[in-house]
């Protein structure tokens, strides 16, 4: 039993960004003694194992709570996640510094804090690290950057901040090698996973809700596997969906593991993971469920996304309206002069609000003998017309007009035409920083 007056901590199911900002916080809290959780995820426990000498840590229960007078708490906020300290969330004489990245649900109330919105804690933790001068070895270097990169995707997480980017130029300045980084972050794939993944290719359903593509497994496994959250995401990327869960019950011990990996804006795994009493990322998140029925969590995780998106942006909230409209019997001519007077591509052909058909630049420009610019456009336009409705989003509008190639959608009410979304509408919902 140590007694240690101060110590750095962090959530159980150990990650890299917890490893690593363990590490890091080690460098600015130099008289703190890193206490990590004995539960570590696999890959953290294959760094560990080689590189034991060179990250001294210990375990909880070789701490004696009572000393610890000084508590730094990283990535994490909750008490429940820490191991064998929750008797330290009563106390009034300790002093708290948390470091997070996560903003929801804080419980542990910290003297001191940096709680920011980041794709990674050891972000927070580099930045610090480098506006201190303080130096990294390449192995320190190459540790926090594997947190970094895991957390953040490698910075395609859509959590990711530019201040990610900048410690992560900071990190490979100090020589993070690429190499050991990626042979941590590639976990072992295993007859184990095969299995799971096959059983996934063959029962899971596509579902479509909302315009988005997602799955949900549910699988039945005996005892533990490490490593399925790989497996998750490994199937989202074969089958190109929106997102994937997978609810692993293990009916021995009455628990289901809720794993979900999203690529999509419009399906936030953190937030339904949440929901489920769990956590994570936009991209990444898991949840443990005890003693409640796989189906009952399949159908919670289809209402969450059902709830995400009706909360969400409609295209009734970003389409043009009113439309500039023709009537059918409008020669092509004036049909012409519009077009180039008002720099439209294409108009929709109207009557009484009824959408008839569409006409563009490029249907006038197929007519070869100019005496037919005089017959009205509803012998030239276009009556297939792809159209899409007000309560839809842009994600659907965006699949519609790559689909068939086309830059415009009428946005139709049952047959009448209420208003027009662009390809530079969708644009700039994607791109949120866009001008206009
Ligand atoms: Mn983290």
């Amino acid at each position: 039993m140590h007694n240690f007056h101060s110590i750095i901590t962090t959530h159980r199911n150990t990650d890299f960004d917890a490893l690593a900002s363990v590490a890091a916080a080690n460098l600015l809290y130099p008289d703190a003694k890193p206490v990590l959780p004995r539960n570590l995820n696999p890959n953290v426990k294959a760094f560990l194992s080689l590189h034991k000498e060179l990250f001294r840590m210990y375990a909880p229960n070789e701490i004696c709570p009572d000393a610890v007078k000084h508590l730094v708490v990283v990535d994490i906020n909750r008490w429940g996640r820490l191991e064998g300290l929750n008797c330290l969330a009563n106390r009034d004489d300790l002093e708290i510094i948390l470091w997070d990245h996560h903003l929801h649900d804080t419980d542990i109330l910290a003297d001191w804090k940096c709680q920011e919105a980041m794709g990674a804690t050891i972000s927070l933790l580099a930045r610090r690290l480098q506006a201190e001068k303080i130096g990294l070895t390449p192995i320190q270097a190459t540790l926090f950057l594997i947190g970094l990169y895991e957390d953040t995707g490698h910075l395609t997480f859509a959590g990711t901040r530019s201040d990610d980017a900048r410690a992560a130029a900071y990190l490979l300045d100090n020589d993070a090698d690429l190499g050991v980084l990626s042979s941590f972050l590639r976990p072992g794939y295993g007859a184990a996973h095969k299995n799971v993944l096959f059983k996934m290719l063959e029962t899971a359903a596509r579902i479509t809700l909302n315009g988005y593509n997602f799955s949900i497994s549910q699988i039945a496994i005996d005892g533990h596997i490490d490593g399925l959250a790989m497996v998750v995401r490994m199937y989202r990327e074969l089958l190109n969906l929106d997102a994937a869960f997978g609810i692993f019950s293990s009916p021995k011990n009455k628990k289901c593991m809720v794993i979900g990996r999203s690529d999509n804006d419009g399906i936030n795994v953190g937030s339904i993971m949440r929901s489920l009493g769990g956590g994570g990322h936009p991209g990444a998140g898991s949840a443990m469920l005890k003693a409640v029925n796989p189906d009952t969590i399949a159908s919670m995780i289809k209402a969450l996304i059902q709830g995400n998106q009706e909360a969400s942006v409609q295209i009734s909230d970003m389409m043009s309206s009113p439309v500039y409209t023709i009537l059918p019997d409008t020669s092509m001519h004036q049909v012409k002069t519009i077009l180039d007077r008002e720099g439209y591509t294409g108009l929709p052909v109207v009557d009484n609000k009824k959408l008839l058909g569409v006409i563009s630049k490029r249907d006038i420009r197929k007519i070869k003998n100019p005496r037919r610019l005089n017959a009205p456009v509803k012998g030239f336009m276009n009556r297939r017309v792809q159209t899409i409705s007000p309560d839809k989003n842009p994600s659907q509008a965006a699949r519609l007009m790559v689909k068939y190639d086309i830059g415009r959608l009428p946005v139709l009410e049952g047959d009448k035409l209420i208003g027009i979304i662009t390809r530079s509408d969708v644009m700039k919902h994607f791109y949120h920083s866009l001008p206009g």
